[in-house]
């Protein structure tokens, strides 16, 4: 054991797996619904019918087995299901790292990007297959499904960044996004 190592991971393999969107081994899985999303969407009316009628998942987050502590390099898939609130895309909650600390992401199947707001600016940065978006320090972030199938990135964070969802609800994202007339549209959050 070296000094910096608390608890030890031992230096391993970690599969992915795209189509299932799954890591071996496996850490936490996280299941997000509709009724995980209040806040988040601007048709709250249309998000409270979705949310009687059907709640259906919205996205996961699975984990690789690296904890989310100091000096540590946590990993996860994040699966975007498809489809919309009135217009506005399947998304995630979004956050902003505590201690602020880069990011990246790497595009693992279908379209997706990702909103940046440091809270003055608004940033959109596509993730495809192949790319890498890089998160810098102080930019909240938030994932959206811009296409027809599941949108899967992996995620790479240092572990003791920590994750505050309540500065995206206190301050927005800068940006909302929606599928007009067979494409993307971007508006201000409002
Ligand atoms: C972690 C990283 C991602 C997100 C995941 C879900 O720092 O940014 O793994 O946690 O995409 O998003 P959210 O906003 O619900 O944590
Ligand atoms: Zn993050």
């Amino acid at each position: 054991m070296n000094q910096y190592q608390t608890p030890p991971i031992a230096p391993t393999q970690i599969s992915f797996d795209v189509e299932s969107g799954s890591m071996s081994p496996t850490g936490p899985t996280l299941i997000r619904r509709a009724s995980d999303l209040k806040g988040c969407f601007k048709d709250e009316g249309a998000l409270a019918e979705l949310i009687t009628n059907l709640n259906p998942e919205i996205y996961q987050v699975v984990s690789s087995i690296v904890p989310e502590v100091s000096r540590e390099l946590p990993q996860s898939i994040t699966t975007i299901r498809p489809g919309s609130v009135s217009g506005e895309l399947f998304m995630t909650k979004g956050h902003q790292h505590p201690d602020p600390q880069g990011e990246i992401y790497f595009g693992l199947a279908g379209e997706g990007g990702v909103i940046m707001y440091d809270g003055h600016d608004t940033k959109w940065v596509e993730v495809q297959v192949g790319k890498i978006a890089y998160i810098p320090p102080g930019w909240a972030h938030r994932s959206i499904n811009t296409g027809s199938s599941d949108y899967k990135f992996l995620a790479v964070y240092p572990g003791s960044a920590g994750h505050d969802y309540q500065w995206v609800l206190d301050h927005g994202m800068g940006l909302r996004a929606y599928f007009e007339n067979g494409k993307l549209k971007l508006e201000d959050y409002k």
